[in-house]
């Protein structure tokens, strides 16, 4: 198995050699793939030194899966450049998601419509992978109408640039900022750029993403939020579901859940955090409670490491399924 990281150098490509080293991911061969500025430069993996190359060695070189996590303009550009020499492309951006021939997938909700002919498959956003894993086993059980979603969002969704723009305003030097205003001490109801409806893309990508991976008749509304955390994304969810249902049950439903870890308990101030899902792979569900407002309605608070199970750990977990399930 011949495997390229596309964007080796970056944030997610950082988290995504990590996660293959943990899995002990099945490769014979590891391309490290960034942009020219890079090409020679050397990085270390499970002991051994690489050689940076570019995407039109990389293509040459065929190689059975290319994890992309190298931005949307690369992905459009390179992806199908990838696929027309047999390689299966598992695409971090948001280029291929909203493409209708393309497949959107969380592995535990829906790896099983994959194919030998998917060659180019779409990563969701964090936010969302997040968030339709908790809804998932949910909505097979209570059938989901609606769902509101408030986002607290890590900066390390922005990249490298939103980090070093909070160390900066730690240590009071003025550079270059990501975010159109200070993040120290601040919450930026701004995640990604506005769309002409009001919304951010990243509020669109909630509402338009849920609907592709669930049903399309989930009805989402979302406000995203970016605050001075470095851990992980957390998200306020309020369901109403079509029928009843019971907390123990939903609780059950949720720890039975690959991939998701219940932390709930007022008792013992137990519920998700940042600070705990950094470095984890799971997604932590917390705070469930029925909704006093309105009837068949659930509110709960899920959090998760936004460049683990919402960038590289879903990623790898797709090529994972691939090559279990014969597909490469
Ligand atoms: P490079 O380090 O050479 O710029 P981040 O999102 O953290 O900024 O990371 C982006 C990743 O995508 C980096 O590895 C970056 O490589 C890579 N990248 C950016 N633009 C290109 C491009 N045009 N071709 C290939 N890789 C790219
Ligand atoms: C954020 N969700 O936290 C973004 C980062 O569409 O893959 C990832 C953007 C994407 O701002």
């Amino acid at each position: 198995m011949k495997v390229a990281v596309v964007g080796a150098t970056g944030m997610v490509g950082e988290v995504m050699l990590r996660v293959l080293e943990e899995r002990n991911f099945p490769f014979t061969e590891l391309l490290l793939v960034a942009s020219e500025r890079s090409v020679g430069k050397e990085m270390e993996f499970k002991g051994k030194t690489y050689s940076i190359i570019g995407l039109q060695t990389a293509v040459e070189a065929k190689p059975d899966i290319a994890i992309f996590s190298a931005g949307g303009d690369t992905s459009l550009d390179w992806a199908p450049k990838f696929a027309e020499v047999g390689t299966t492309v598992i695409d971090n951006s948001s280029a291929w998601r909203m493409d209708p021939t393309k497949k959107l997938v969380v592995p535990e909700i829906n790896a099983e419509s994959l194919t030998k002919e998917d060659k180019i498959i779409a990563n969701p956003n964090c936010s969302t992978i997040q968030m339709v894993l908790a809804l998932s086993p949910l909505h097979k059980t209570y059938g989901i109408n609606r769902v509101v979603v408030s986002t607290y969002q890590s900066i390390t969704g922005t990249g490298v640039k939103a980090v070093r723009q909070l160390e900066n305003e730690y240590a009071g030097v003025k550079d270059e900022m990501a975010y159109p205003y200070p993040i120290h001490r601040n919450a930026l109801p701004h995640c990604d750029v506005f769309e002409d409806n009001g919304y951010t893309k990243e509020e669109m990508k909630l509402t338009r993403e849920t609907k592709k991976i669930l049903d399309n008749n989930i009805n989402v509304t979302a406000t995203a939020v970016r605050i001075p955390v470095v851990g992980g994304h957390s998200e306020a969810v309020n369901i109403e579901f079509d029928n009843d249902f019971e907390l123990g049950e939903v609780r059950r439903l949720l720890s039975e859940t690959p991939g998701v870890t219940v932390q709930d308990n007022p008792d013992t101030n137990t519920y998700p955090m940042p600070i705990y899902a950094e470095g984890k792979n799971d997604v932590f569900v917390g705070r469930i409670r029925r909704d006093e407002s309105q009837p068949n309605t659930l509110n709960m608070w899920i959090v998760a490491d936004n460049l683990r199970k919402g960038a590289a750990t879903n990623a790898v977990q797709i090529a994972e399924y691939l090559i279990a399930n014969d597909l490469i």
